[in-house]
């Protein structure tokens, strides 16, 4: 036997989607129940992405948890490119009539969603454990294993799989119902935190013969940086030295340093682009990584995660308030518009900053002619600058 749990909208994932969709539903008066496999304090302490879009801080003050945000994130009105040795400056802010970036860690995110979610008195299983999806089509249930290891099944009118890119929901839908569409790119990153004084005032991306680098941020004492490594690479084989020898290799021209300081964290991520169409089958609906994966580099991961959910939470209040399905028929065709936009601007950031090892001298000129066009022509540089701080919401 196992216990019976009933709610409108199942969320598989305590991740960026799953927690603000669950934020989005109860402000418009919906219940959902959503279960993690992982504990509390692993999705707390996780390091991911580091970059808002206003879209994502906007909605996010908008709907009462972005206190912290508004006081601790840091705003950012442009970004450098740097590449043959000099640094040149887009003004994301001057391009596009205003608008910005913030960094703000994907987990304080995450901490302050949970806080919230709990304060409102969200039912959120941690530690679920063997979550298995049946009867998308008609009455959709969720069997797993609770934190106490007593045996659930979570019965709802929808389910949302927020549950990334390698969770259940997308292996749910009905096999020929669904189309896979990917890149795998040969290479990957190398990412540390670093305990040092930031080395600029706003993010950089380089482009250089040894391979990509970008210099980001966490806070004023701790730095977040990357750069292009093999995707079996080991950190273990790279000492601190070897680390910050590559890095400032990287980012050299012009007498810039980088401050460097002990590093406390290393990992390596994988590239991948990917989407699966329809992000629907019956009653069960993908939202965030487990419908789609971007490479790191156009920093748009938890953006489209939340843009996604905006437009999901959307047809659940039209559906609820009316009974009415055209929100929820047209998700996967409003959400996919701004998904293949992303999947493009992250492609072509990649490409334009990462070392080919099959690439020619021809592809080498290449890129650093579109570098320099990207940089100097104003119509060129608007186009990168309105892509990296997103697409207002729809
Ligand atoms: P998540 O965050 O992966 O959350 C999924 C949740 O589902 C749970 N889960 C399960 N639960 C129960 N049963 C199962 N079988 C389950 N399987 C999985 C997981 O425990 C987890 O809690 O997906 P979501 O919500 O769609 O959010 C996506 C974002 O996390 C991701 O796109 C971003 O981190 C991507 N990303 C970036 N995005 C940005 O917008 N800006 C950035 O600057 C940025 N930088 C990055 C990034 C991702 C990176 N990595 C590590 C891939 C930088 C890096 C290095
Ligand atoms: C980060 O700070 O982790 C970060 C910033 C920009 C990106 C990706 C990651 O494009």
């Amino acid at each position: 036997m196992s216990r019976e749990i009933r709610t409108q909208v199942a969320i598989i994932g305590a991740g960026p989607a799953g927690l603000m969709l669950s934020h989005l539903l109860h402000l418009a008066g919906i219940r959902t129940v959503i279960l993690d496999r992982r504990s509390r304090e692993q999705i707390e302490t996780t390091i991911r992405a580091g970059v808002l879009e206003q879209n994502t801080v906007d909605l996010m003050v908008e709907t009462g948890v972005g206190e912290r945000l508004k006081r601790e994130g840091f705003n950012h009105h442009g970004f450098e490119f740097r590449f043959a040795g000099e640094g040149r400056r887009i003004d994301l802010h001057g391009l596009t009539g205003g608008r910005s970036v913030t960094v703000y860690p994907q987990h304080e995110v995450l901490k302050d969603l949970i806080a919230a979610r709990l304060e409102a008195g969200a039912d959120i299983r941690f530690e679920a454990a063997d979550v298995r999806i049946d009867d998308i089509a008609s009455s959709p249930t969720i069997r797993f294993t609770d934190a106490a290891g007593e045996a659930c099944a979570l019965k709802a009118d929808f389910i949302a799989g927020c549950d990334g890119s390698y969770g259940p929901s997308r292996d749910a839908m009905p096999a020929g119902e669904r189309q896979d569409y990917s890149r795998v790119y040969p290479f990957a990153w190398f990412g540390i935190l670093a305990e040092a004084p930031p080395s600029a005032e706003e993010l950089i991306y380089a482009r250089h013969d040894r391979g990509f680098a970008l210099i980001s941020t966490r806070s004023p004492g701790v730095q977040r940086m990357y750069f292009q490594c093999d995707p079996a690479e080991n950190p273990d084989q790279w000492s601190e030295d070897r680390i910050w020898t590559e890095l400032q290799a990287r980012v050299e021209g012009g007498g810039f340093r980088l401050k460097e300081g002990p590093i406390f964290q290393k990992n390596v991520v994988p590239m991948r682009s990917y989407v699966r169409e329809p992000m629907q089958s019956g009653r069960l609906f993908l939202a965030g990584d487990a419908a789609h994966t971007v490479p790191p580099t156009g920093a748009k991961g938890l953006n489209l995660a939340v843009a996604d959910v905006f437009v999901l939470a959307r047809g659940f209040e039209r559906f609820y308030r009316s009974g009415a399905t055209e929100g929820l028929d047209g998700y996967t065709q409003t959400a996919l518009r701004r998904i293949w936009r992303a999947q493009h601007f992250s492609w072509w950031m990649t490409s334009m900053l990462h070392r080919f090892d099959d690439a020619s001298e021809f592809d080498r000129r290449r890129q650093l002619a579109e570098l320099d066009l990207v940089t100097s022509s104003p119509s060129a540089a608007r186009t990168i600058a309105e892509n990296y701080v997103g697409m207002p919401l729809v």
